[in-house]
């Protein structure tokens, strides 16, 4: 791990208690007695509590105030530490900010990935927009960029957000539902804001229910600039790419992994941290000089629309690595604090309205999560000196030696100081006009970039956004709602429109809204982004074995798969030893980490099956084996299975109209007898095996 200026500097405030080491107060006080409250001693029930007792009286007060508000959204989430360093100065063409541009610094950070509907105790697998808010420790302060997944928004102009946010968070009669945009409210609001047409095509897609954090791109979605040390300013936008390809879930899984581990997310980042498959991105710029501000038929402030990669190209300019998990949550990824208004020199605003609003919001926030004095906290506090005036206020730790708290002063402390010597410098925007309530002409275009996103998806990633809106709109009692929805739809595919209408009982479009300008950008569909090399690296393998599985086999294959850095798990009908095939050597057998009932093929990528007459056996006598496998098939997942392992697994994923997938290797009768095989539920819409299992899609 590399050891960041971050790191050092928690230190000072990280306490590891030592086995053995007694407890004290607040004030300082060794404990004698931390289970029984004082009381008066009457010889049957102990006596009455004392008043006096300043030491349980403490311990009371702390617990009664643990709780802070909870984020009003993105109240969700997991953070962890790591670096950032810039490739070259491949950058430096468009930013003086040296935290883009010096190859040789190692930039800390502090990310926290999150959703935004429930609260925080709700689920991780929910379909929602992600979080992907990171705070950079620069040598010039603290630069914080607050992305998503998703690059763009549900809104044009920051005034909407509180009408938004009350129409997808939980209706205030009822307080339902919790993690779920599947709501009237929700589809009333977007059904009269056309602007976020484009936003919810993206929800609703399988960019609403990754995989895996580690598996997400982020975008920093509103328009920044950059300012050169030529004074010239280029309009800009953030993209992070996973190293690991853009993954998702299905919803089927997705919906099951709510109940069955509602901290998917959350364990399946520290579990890749602790493995040390630190997950990667790299982070690309897309800019655009200011004198070609007005030359797209889009408005390049307004956050519901992307720039499309075919007009303005990515440049790769460093990575971000997650390496260290956090040592509490509560200290860190809860006080954690982000502030779009926190940039660097070299970085700026744009006039993008969603972000002039975000800007006076995030610190908002922040007073009344933590206090004026939020910014001191360990986790929030930047690792470069921090010297000013400000002054007082609840929880101030600092402690300024000095007798001066007030600019000018004989003394000449504080000055500001000069740009050319770092100071922070806005760029000399030339600004006229009339003052009014309005937005852009460009502002009222709302279709194009949904039909584009729309267009750009292959087939399983439109069948899968049909279901996902059929199944939201199925979610809303009010025939008004889902009528309306279905005439939004009609503006992007009129066709696809019809589909959702006969799906969810609305009125069918008689005719089409808008025609579909039918172009398509390659990089909107997750495909786009699968990793050059095909990896398993930090994926979840589940072995499933019973008594007389072959052990020698299974060792070797376990083995393998840990040499490219799959995660492997034993799945058996116990947690203890599980014996090996007779005749294998007892202590070859091997210990479940888990039991079928205790986990499920929905927390796995893959599976893999043993041969072994007796455990193959065992596990045709056991139903939640069977479901296990055929779950994982109707999951599409690759299922590896050798000698009696296959003709299980043949068995039990024999359907009609359900074809056996041999990747690569031809016929499937001659890999069975040599080698064993691998198999996935292949996906070719409606005879796939996820629709005949009932699994999807
Ligand atoms: Fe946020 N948003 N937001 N948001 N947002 C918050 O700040 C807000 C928007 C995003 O892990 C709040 O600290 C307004 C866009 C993330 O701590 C709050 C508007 C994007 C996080 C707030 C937006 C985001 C927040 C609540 C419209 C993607 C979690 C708690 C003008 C680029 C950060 C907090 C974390 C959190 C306001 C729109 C992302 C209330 C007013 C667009 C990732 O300040």
């Amino acid at each position: 791990m590399t050891s960041t200026k971050k790191n050092v500097d928690l230190q000072h405030d990280i306490q590891e208690p030592t086995p053995g080491q007694g407890l004290t107060t607040d004030f300082g006080v060794k404990v004698s007695d931390t289970d029984n409250w004082l009381k008066v001693a009457d010889g049957h029930h102990g006596g009455p509590s004392l008043l006096e007792d300043q030491i349980a009286r403490e311990k009371i007060h702390r617990f009664d105030h643990e709780r802070i508000p909870e984020r009003v959204v993105h109240a969700r989430g997991a953070g962890a530490h790591g670096y950032f360093k810039a490739y070259g100065d491949r950058a430096s063409e468009y930013t003086t900010a040296s935290v883009l541009t010096d190859s040789s610094r190692t930039t800390p950070v502090f990310m926290r990935f999150s959703t935004v509907q429930g609260s925080k105790g709700s689920a991780d697998t929910v379909r929602d927009v992600r979080g992907f808010a990171i705070k950079f420790y620069t040598e010039e302060g603290n630069w914080d960029l607050v992305g998503n997944d998703i690059p763009v928004f549900f809104i044009q102009d920051a005034m909407k957000f509180p009408d938004f946010v009350h129409a997808v968070k939980p209706e205030p009669d009822t307080d339902v539902p919790q993690g779920q945009s599947a709501h009237n409210n929700f589809w009333d609001f977007v059904g009269l804001q056309p602007e976020s047409a484009h936003m919810v095509m993206w929800v609703m897609s399988d960019r609403g229910i990754p995989r895996s954090f580690r598996m997400m791109q982020g975008f920093g979605v509103n328009t920044y600039t950059l300012l050169n040390s030529k004074d010239e300013r280029h309009f800009v936008k953030f993209h992070f790419i996973p190293e690991l390809g853009v993954h998702s879930l299905v919803w089927d899984e997705a919906l099951k992994i709510c109940g069955q581990d509602p901290d998917f997310h959350r364990k399946d980042l520290n579990e890749a941290i602790e493995n040390k498959a630190y997950p990667k991105w790299t982070l690309a710029i897309q800019v655009i000089p200011e004198s070609k501000e007005h030359e797209f038929d889009f408005d390049i402030l307004d956050a519901t629309k992307i720039w499309p990669e075919e007009l303005v190209p990515l440049h790769d300019i460093g990575e971000l690595v997650l390496n260290r998990v956090v040592d509490e949550f509560f200290p860190e990824t809860e006080q954690v604090a982000f502030c779009t208004s926190h940039v660097v020199p070299g970085i700026g605003f744009s006039d993008d309205p969603l972000l002039q609003g975000r800007n006076f919001s995030y610190f908002d926030t922040q007073v009344s999560r933590l206090g004026i004095n939020w910014e001191e906290l360990p986790i929030n506090r930047p690792v470069c000196p921090v010297l000013n005036f400000n002054r007082d206020g609840k929880h101030r730790t600092r402690i300024v030696k000095s007798d001066i708290n007030y600019w000018p002063n004989r003394k000449n402390i504080g000055h500001p100081v000069a740009a050319a010597d770092g100071g922070y410098a806005e760029f000399a925007q030339r600004v006229e006009g009339i003052k009014q309530r309005a937005r852009g002409e460009k502002f009222q275009e709302h279709y194009n970039h949904a039909q584009l996103f729309f267009n750009s998806l292959n087939d399983h990633e439109k069948t899968h956004l049909r279901s996902a809106i059929s199944f939201e709109l199925s979610h809303c009692d009010d025939p008004i709602v889902y009528k309306s929805y279905i005439g939004v739809l009609s503006n992007i595919d009129f066709e696809f429109a019809k589909e959702i209408a006969i799906k969810v009982g609305g009125d069918l479009p008689d005719k089409p809204g808008r025609p579909n300008h039918g172009q398509k950008s390659k990089s909107l569909s997750q495909t786009y982004y699968m990793p050059k090399e095909p990896t398993i690296v930090s994926r979840r393998v589940a072995i499933l074995v019973a008594d007389g599985f072959n052990a020698i086999e299974m060792e070797t294959v376990r083995l393998a798969l840990h040499s490219a850095k799959a995660v492997c798990y034993v799945i058996g009908p116990r947690r203890s030893r599980i014996q090996p095939a007779s005749g294998q050597n007892v202590g070859a057998g091997v210990f479940a980490d888990h039991h079928f009932e205790g986990q499920r093929s929905t927390l796995f990528d893959a599976i893999y099956i043993p041969s072994g007459e007796e455990h193959v056996k065992a596990l045709a006598r056991n139903g939640r084996a069977i479901h296990w496998i055929r779950e994982a098939f109707g999951h599409c997942k690759p299922i590896g299975a050798v000698g009696e392992g296959v003709n299980f697994l043949r068995e039990i994923v024999r359907l009609p109209g359900v074809k056996l997938f041999v990747p690569s290797h031809g016929d499937m009768d001659e890999v069975v007898t040599s080698y064993g095989v691998v198999t996935t539920g292949e996906y070719s819409g409606s005879s796939a095996a996820t629709d005949i299992l009932g699994f999807g899609p």
